[in-house]
């Protein structure tokens, strides 16, 4: 088989770069690990930036999303005693936009099946071939037969645990990376969100977030052990807990019920450097992961996204390799910012296992200087809304 770009990977950054490449006359195949399902069975992120949202649009899949996305103006902070709420639309002028990850991806597959895009579900032993030639190629293995797809670029959109990364050499790769002592266990209830907008809520019991997918289905986190399992935590025990962590305010107008969902992710922030070796781009959690604090994970696979598709677009239409030699320098500049904003939010909200009294008294200070300065209000919601591509 023949194809312009070789996409590993059928996740949000997979699919969307080939929905996109495709409305330009691109070709691309995408190969997937897992079945269609399972990857649609993973809940994830909620929250997309305005620059995710003109992306769905440029990739003409925004139909749904813009007829039911939730607008958010601004978000709420509490820490101990200390609430108030940062509203981005005064500070930015912008907003970001509730619409999960599940339904992005869903109206992403929807588009490539309708357009007849080149899918393969459940692949193994995917193995990048002379990626550092100008004639890379990709193997593969579906029901024990091997097969050989030759193309111009590989886009390695294939996340953490993918075989993208491990394919440029150490001699080349540079990984920086730090690991949190905690995790975060979600559920996904049936149940109206207790607020309108998000609640970020740092407690002496540790962090706690209030989210929401629609009016009738919420999410909710809790900071919780890096040894705890899903199974360890009942739904009683997570709401008690929940409430414990939240203004009473809240904790006492919260609606439970059973949980649809329940899972545990550890956090970590890395960054792989660089994001090209030869004709091979790496993007999304390929490359770099955040700690959800931020909300940052799958708008920075958008923004690499954004990078890659117009690279692409140069090379092909102009004969100008411009915007893929640049691929990895624009991308990091940009994800970086990300890797701040999400540790500096996870460092001012959570317990960490050997903060001191004096710790304790800076994170309480970080959060007043934030509730009374506008302009580090303004630093935060610029963030929090995404910067500019
Ligand atoms: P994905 O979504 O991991 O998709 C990669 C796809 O590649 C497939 N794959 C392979 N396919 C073929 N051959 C191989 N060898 C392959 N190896 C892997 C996988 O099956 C998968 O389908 O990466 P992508 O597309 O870059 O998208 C990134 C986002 O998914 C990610 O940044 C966010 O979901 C991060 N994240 C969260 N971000 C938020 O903003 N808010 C959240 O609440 C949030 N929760 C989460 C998260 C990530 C999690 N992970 C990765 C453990 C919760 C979890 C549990
Ligand atoms: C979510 O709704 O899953 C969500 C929202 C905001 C975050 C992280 C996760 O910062």
């Amino acid at each position: 088989m023949r194809t312009q770009v070789a996409i590993i990977g059928g996740g949000p950054s997979g699919l969307l770069l080939s929905q996109l490449l495709h409305r330009k006359g691109i070709d691309s195949i995408v190969l997937e690990r897992k079945t269609k399902d399972y990857v649609l069975g993973r809940i994830r992120a909620g929250i997309l930036e305005t620059g995710f949202v003109d992306l769905m649009r440029e990739a003409g899949v925004a139909n749904r999303m813009d007829a039911e996305c939730i607008i958010h103006d601004g978000t709420v902070i509490s820490y101990g005693d200390t609430l108030f709420g940062v509203d981005f639309k005064d500070l930015t002028g912008s907003h970001v936009v509730v619409y999960g990850q599940t339904e992005v991806t869903r109206d992403l597959y929807e588009a490539r099946e309708a357009a007849g895009g080149k899918i393969v579900f459940e692949t193994e032993a995917v193995t990048i071939h002379d990626a550092d030639s100008d004639a890379p190629h990709v193997t593969y293995m579906v029901d024990g037969t091997e097969h050989r797809i030759d193309c111009d670029f590989v886009a390695g959109c294939d996340g953490f645990h993918g075989v993208s990364r491990q394919t440029i050499p150490l001699t080349v790769r540079r990984e920086y990376e730090k690991l949190y002592p905690f995790g975060w266990l979600g559920i996904l209830s049936q149940t109206p969100p207790v607020h309108h907008e998000l609640i970020y809520s740092g407690s002496d019991r540790g962090f706690a977030l209030c989210s929401m997918r629609n009016e009738n289905l919420s999410r909710y986190y809790i900071q919780c052990s890096l040894s705890d399992t899903p199974e360890d935590w009942t739904d009683a025990a997570f709401w008690t807990e929940l409430k414990r962590r939240i203004p009473e305010e809240y904790a006492d107008r919260l609606v439970t019920g059973p949980s649809i969902e329940k899972s545990i992710a550890p956090l970590r922030s890395f960054v792989t450097e660089p994001m090209r070796w030869g004709r091979l781009f790496l993007c999304g959690d390929a490359a770099h992961i955040v700690p959800p604090t931020g909300a940052k994970g799958l708008n920075t696979a958008a923004s690499d996204i954004h990078y890659l598709y117009n690279g692409l677009l140069q090379y092909y239409a102009e004969g100008d390799s411009e915007g893929i030699d640049r691929y990895s320098e624009k991308a990091l500049t940009r994800i970086w910012k990300a890797e701040r904003f999400s540790w500096a939010t996870t460092n001012l909200l959570h317990r960490f296992p050997d903060q001191n009294a004096f710790d304790l008294k800076i994170q309480q200070a970080d959060v007043d200087f934030l509730r009374e300065n506008r302009e580090a209000q303004s630093v935060f919601a610029q963030n929090y809304v995404g910067l500019p591509y």
